[in-house]
Order: C-alpha cells, then structure tokens, then sequence
C-alpha cells in the first residue's frame, strides 16, 4: 500500500525550499489531515526543536503518522556535512545527524540525508569523499538500526551534489556499506534531471528505495510539470513499494493550493492500487 505525505517545514532560512507547508506544526498538521494525507515529513532546526510530547499528542488528534524527518537545517543552519574535509566538522555532522535519527525513531520515522551529504570539495581526492560518505552512512545507518528504523540517502541532482546523482550509483554504494539499513530516496524531480528513465530505474533498484519524494519536473506539485506520472506509479506498484510518496515541492502557487493538487495527484495516480 503506497501512502500519502505531505511535507511541512520548520526553519526559517530555508523558506526558498521546496516544502508544502510554512505555518506552526499544528496549523501544517490540521490542513494535512483535513485533505485526507496519510503522514507528515518533517524539517527541523535540530532534533530537539519540536518535544516528542507535543508531536505525540498532535498525531494522535489528527491520526496522523510522521513518515520521515529531514536532516537539511544541519548543512544550511550549521554548515555541517558528512564530506567536509574538517574532521571535527564530520564529526558534528554525524551527532546532528545521530540526533535526529534519535528524534525521529520514537514515532517509526527514519531520518533523511539529503544536503548533508556534502560534495567533493576541492583539494579533496574524490575516493576520499566516498570513504567519508561510506564512513558516515555506515555509523548512521547502524546507529538507526539501534533505533529500530532505517536511514534514508538520497541521490541529488548534479547542481546539488557532485558525489551521487542516479538511483544506480546510489544503489551500488549503498549496498557496498558493511550494514544493509540504509535506503534510497527516489527524488521525482532529481531523477527527472538525472536517470535515462524514471520507471526503468525504480524497476531495477526497487529494492533499495526507502521513501520517495512526489514532485512534478518542476518541482511544482504533482500535475504542475510534465513528468509522466502514470509510468512512474505503474513501477512503484510493479515494486510492491508501500512507503510514502511524500510531497516534496515547491508550496506553488500557495501552500494551500499546492497540498489540494497533491493530494488530488496521489488519488489519481495510487487510489487504484
Ligand atoms: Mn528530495
């Protein structure tokens, strides 16, 4: 069963992003559940920013789950990431990280690591990006099992990262990791500037994707763009996927707006499965 997912977002100096909802957590919640979605994924400042109570309690009055946490605010607020040349910056990385798997854990959700990944800096020998990024993942993606959840990479396109664009890459590297906990993010718009095919892709690493993030080429929400999404939904079925397919786009042109068309994609596209 593929689930719906609707992404809200907590800090302020990513509010260019592209999250649905911009309000306080209840104001995001109360919207998400009134329009019928399955989970909320959640961006944070840091794991601490939102009490586990209060997050308890919001869930359960709007019987919603919380289907992923972002790890974003770690790169864009702290500058951290697993990749940096500064030991003791990979090392921070790391705990924020650790942290908001922690954070995320007590409601079932695995965390995501997506900016925080970093790049091949240069004056940085590409294997070593790797070995940092293969280092990390591999700390985190035990330390998630610990939790009882898995640990969710994901592939960005290539003006976001230049260490993993494609599912494939992405793929091999997680499975050459000494844990098997660590999963993919299929992005819909970093594989629509990335992959040969986005059906194909799905089909052949099936197995390794974690989440999914639901957006259009544009990254406008699902319907805005001219991704064919009825290929896409057809491998997700052919997969048995049966996470989320969680709106990560661009609140176009409003929040409100962009969480009715998402909504009414997802019913489209997986209602019949
Ligand atoms: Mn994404």
């Amino acid at each position: 069963m593929i689930k719906s997912c609707v992404t809200i977002a907590l800090v302020p100096e990513i509010k260019t992003g592209p999250w649905i909802f911009w309000e306080n957590l209840e104001t995001g919640i109360a919207k998400a559940a009134d329009l019928g979605f399955d989970a909320l994924e959640l961006f944070t400042p840091a794991a601490s920013a939102i009490e586990p109570e209060i997050l308890t309690g919001l869930l359960q009055k709007y019987n919603l789950a919380l289907a992923a946490v972002g790890t974003g605010a770690g790169k864009v607020i702290h500058g951290l990431t697993l990749t940096d040349p500064n030991q003791e910056i990979r090392k921070q990385a790391i705990t924020f990280i650790s942290d908001m798997i922690s954070f995320g854990a007590q409601f079932g959700a695995p965390a995501i690591i997506g900016s925080m990944q970093g790049n091949v800096v240069p004056g940085v020998e590409r294997e070593q990006a790797f070995e940092w990024l293969a280092e990390g993942l591999t700390k985190l993606g035990k330390h998630a099992q610990s939790e009882g959840v898995s640990l969710i990479y994901e592939p960005l396109n290539r003006y976001e990262t230049n260490l993993i664009n494609t599912l494939g890459d992405g793929a091999a590297f997680v499975q050459a990791l000494s844990t098997s906990n660590v999963k993919l993010l299929a992005d819909l718009f970093h594989m629509n500037i990335e992959e040969v095919s986005l059906p194909d892709s799905i089909r052949a690493h099936g197995a390794s994707i974690g989440h999914v993030h639901f957006a259009d080429s544009n990254r406008r929400p699902v319907g805005l763009g001219h991704t064919a999404m009825a290929d896409i939904a057809t491998a997700l079925r052919e997969i048995t996927y049966n996470g989320y397919v969680s709106a990560e786009a661009f609140p176009w042109p409003n929040p409100d707006e962009a969480a009715r068309q998402t909504i009414k994609a997802f019913k489209q596209y997986f209602n019949n499965q």
